[in-house]
């Protein structure tokens, strides 16, 4: 008999019994984030920089009709690797990647759901989805996700390939706290800063860990969406990435591409026409963010062992 898909690996299991600071990590930017064989060697760096600053790393993903939380070295290169076709993992396709035994990297929304089912409270990840630009009704599930599970996500705000005022509007809605870390600004993902405010800054993990323990002792089980700049050495100002994004989006529009396939499409326009930039600066940020999420956790582990 078959039982539950979700499959927590061993020491992520030990870890979540005896209160160990978790970090969970996606998988979408494996698949369809990053290319070849940048994407293998940024899973790895990514749990590196967690381990290094004292948590545990669980990347999260669908393999062989599992959910997996936890994943070894082999099971990452799998899903990096090109020439193995990986879903893409929102909620909707979790029964239908399951059921047909394809395997797949989990999005924002995707690796919230998982993680939460497995107990984790802090989830590191490059940037999330929103309101895509000259496509209002293009609206990440990742907003709409967020507002449902009690996780700390730490990002680099949301990439200027979309809306940002669109998108920060939607998480007003949903309820989810948008909190500068060592910021007053939403970031760009490539940039550091957006001109937008967020609702609150603060200094330290122990003071972001204090806003997500308050907000999930009111009862109310949203995420607390932490937004770091992307570090200073590789960020793109904001000026010299627009005329890219334009290019990119007017591409994308053109050759009508649509659903899934447009975030995908644009990160890739933006890295050729950028020529590589955009990588260095996405590369960056995302190990920067899985340490700042694994002092997060670590905080947060204290305030609730
Ligand atoms: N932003 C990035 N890189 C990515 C993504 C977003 O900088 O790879 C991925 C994330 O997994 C995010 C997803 O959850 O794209 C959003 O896709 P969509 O817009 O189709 O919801
Ligand atoms: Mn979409």
């Amino acid at each position: 008999m078959e039982t539950t898909p979700l499959v927590i690996q061993p020491a992520v299991a030990a870890a979540l019994k005896n209160g160990t600071p978790l970090v969970a990590l996606e998988s979408a930017v494996i698949t369809h984030g990053l290319p070849y064989p940048h994407n293998l060697q940024l899973a790895l760096d990514m749990e590196q920089e967690v381990r290094q600053a004292g948590a545990l790393p669980a990347t999260i993903a669908i393999l062989d009709r599992k959910v997996r939380v936890g994943l070894t070295g082999d099971e990452v290169a799998r899903l990096a690797d090109p020439q193995q076709a990986a879903r893409k993992i929102s909620r909707r396709d979790f029964g239908i990647a399951l059921a047909r035994g394809e395997n797949g990297g989990t999005t924002v929304a995707g690796t919230l759901i998982a993680a939460h089912l497995a107990g984790i409270r802090v989830f590191a990840t490059g940037g999330i989805g929103g309101v895509h630009r000259g496509a209002p009704f293009d609206v990440s599930a990742d907003l709409h996700e967020l507002s449902l599970h009690p996780l700390v996500v730490v990002c680099a705000g949301a990439k200027s390939i979309l809306d940002l005022p669109a998108t920060l509007e939607i998480l007003e809605t949903q309820g989810v706290p948008v909190i500068g870390y060592q910021t007053d600004e939403f970031p760009a993902f490539f940039s550091r800063s957006s001109g937008l405010p967020v609702n609150a800054s603060v200094s330290t993990p122990a003071e972001l860990a204090q806003i997500a323990w308050r907000q999930w002792q009111m009862g109310l089980p949203g995420a607390i969406l932490a937004v770091v700049p992307p570090p200073e050495d590789s960020a793109i100002p904001a000026e010299q990435i627009e005329a890219i994004i334009q290019t990119a989006v007017a591409e994308a529009e053109e050759k009508g591409i649509r659903g899934a396939a447009v975030t995908p499409y644009l990160l890739g326009r933006v890295n050729d026409l950028s020529k590589g930039a955009s990588m260095r600066a996405n590369l960056a940020l995302l190990k920067n963010n899985a340490r700042v999420a694994a002092q997060i956790s670590i905080e947060l582990s204290r305030l609730q062992p």
